[in-house]
């Protein structure tokens, strides 16, 4: 067992009943005993009482694959990745990290892709079935009426997040290093550009989903101008999504060995009765360089810069062979998710060893109960 293997989920926990509702489930953290320091021994009291509610769209046509019999791990891949293979278009080396949301019956999205000059730009994706996306042939271009605003070295690693109906897209925005972009479209025909949310460097710019005591709030991950080799996840308050203030930190990098090297926000948060569910990215440094890997965490509705519970391990990490063959082998980057609040069905979509755009699927009402039950303690 090689130290990455030593922090996967503990074969055997849940079993193949594994894919219940929440208030059935039945909760073993014996299995952590093993887990390291940080294994929790007492599982939350969700386990056996109450139903989680989800806050958000019912999405009933949500990509979905049923946890497939045997499987022990709370988060599994579709077994027809990647859903954008390699060099999908003509000229373009690939499209990865990418976000995705419902719209009209269907599903469109903002997309990282990459040309032949490794340059990145986004662009518009639609799909019928949140599987299969066609894609705009130039670029977005932003509306702006600052020349300053408007100057964009380069734009990646794009979040969509609807509150009170706008989306509203964040952005990696290349402005003298790397920045986070704002604009706002209502159709996906034009995107207004708002003001850059903070000085250069900074990256994984996330939204609430909705205003919190009136205020927008945004996580992001201060960084460097290059392969940032640390990096704490902190979140701001803005009254008008122009001027941002209030920074609060969060949580930091560390321990365990996962995310010992940095973390960033994956997708914009779930609201749920337990907190907001964030699935995160959190960074190991290895002899052949980073590795990228995905876990949750449980934070306050009210005051989101409060942890309730974050999990103890990755949730998933590279081991599919379009994780680990690629531009950057070993990247597994969550960066749009798709979550039935009706059914706790969630399609989380991710950047595969920067190069593909890959599906896993959880039962959010699973996820949370295994964060509960299985907290990091610092
Ligand atoms: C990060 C970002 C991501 C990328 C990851 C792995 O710093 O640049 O876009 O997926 O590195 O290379």
């Amino acid at each position: 067992m090689n130290y990455l293997e030593s922090f996967l989920p503990v074969t055997g926990w849940l079993g193949p009943a594994c894919a219940v509702a929440l208030d059935t489930m039945a909760s073993s953290s014996d299995a952590f005993a093993a887990g390291g320091p940080s294994a929790a021994l007492n599982p939350h009291p969700l386990s056996n009482s109450m139903k989680l509610t989800i806050t958000g769209p019912a999405i009933p046509n949500v990509p979905w694959q049923p946890k497939p019999a045997g499987m022990t791990d709370v988060v599994w891949r579709y077994d027809a990745n990647p859903v954008i293979g390699r060099r999908p278009l003509p000229h373009v080396t690939g499209i990865f990290n990418s976000a995705v949301v419902p719209f009209e019956g269907a599903f469109i999205g903002v997309f990282r892709t990459e040309g032949m000059d490794r340059v990145p730009h986004l662009h518009v994706g639609r799909s019928p079935d949140g599987f299969k996306f066609t894609f705009d042939p130039k670029p977005i271009d932003f509306a702006c009426d600052d020349p300053e605003v408007r100057k964009q070295e380069y734009a990646y690693d794009p979040r969509v997040t609807p509150i009170e109906g706008v989306h509203y897209v964040t952005w990696c925005n290349g402005y003298h290093g790397p920045t986070i972009g704002v604009a706002r479209t209502a159709d996906f025909v034009r995107f207004e550009q708002l003001e850059n949310a903070f000085l250069p460097y900074n990256r994984n710019g996330v939204l609430f989903p909705r205003k919190i005591n009136g205020n927008y709030l945004m996580l992001s991950r201060p960084s460097d101008t290059g392969h940032t080799p640390f990096g704490d996840i902190f979140v701001s308050e803005s009254p008008d999504m122009i001027y941002w203030g209030k920074h609060r930190h969060i949580m930091g990098r560390g321990w365990p060995w996962w995310q010992g090297t940095k973390i960033g926000a994956g997708p914009s948060p779930i609201e749920t009765s337990e907190g907001w569910l964030l699935f995160y990215h959190g960074v190991t440094q290895t002899c052949n360089g980073f590795v990228y890997a995905m876990s949750a965490v449980l934070l306050d509705i009210e005051q989101p810069w409060r942890v309730i519970a974050c999990c103890n391990q990755q949730l998933l990490c590279p081991e599919a062979p379009y994780e680990l063959s690629g531009f950057v082998p070993g990247v597994c980057f969550p960066v749009g998710c798709l979550c039935d609040s009706a059914t706790g069905r969630t399609a989380i979509y991710y950047g595969a060893a920067d190069t593909f755009t890959a599906l896993c699927f959880c039962d959010a009402n699973e996820i949370v109960q295994f964060v509960l039950d299985n907290p990091l303690k610092r």
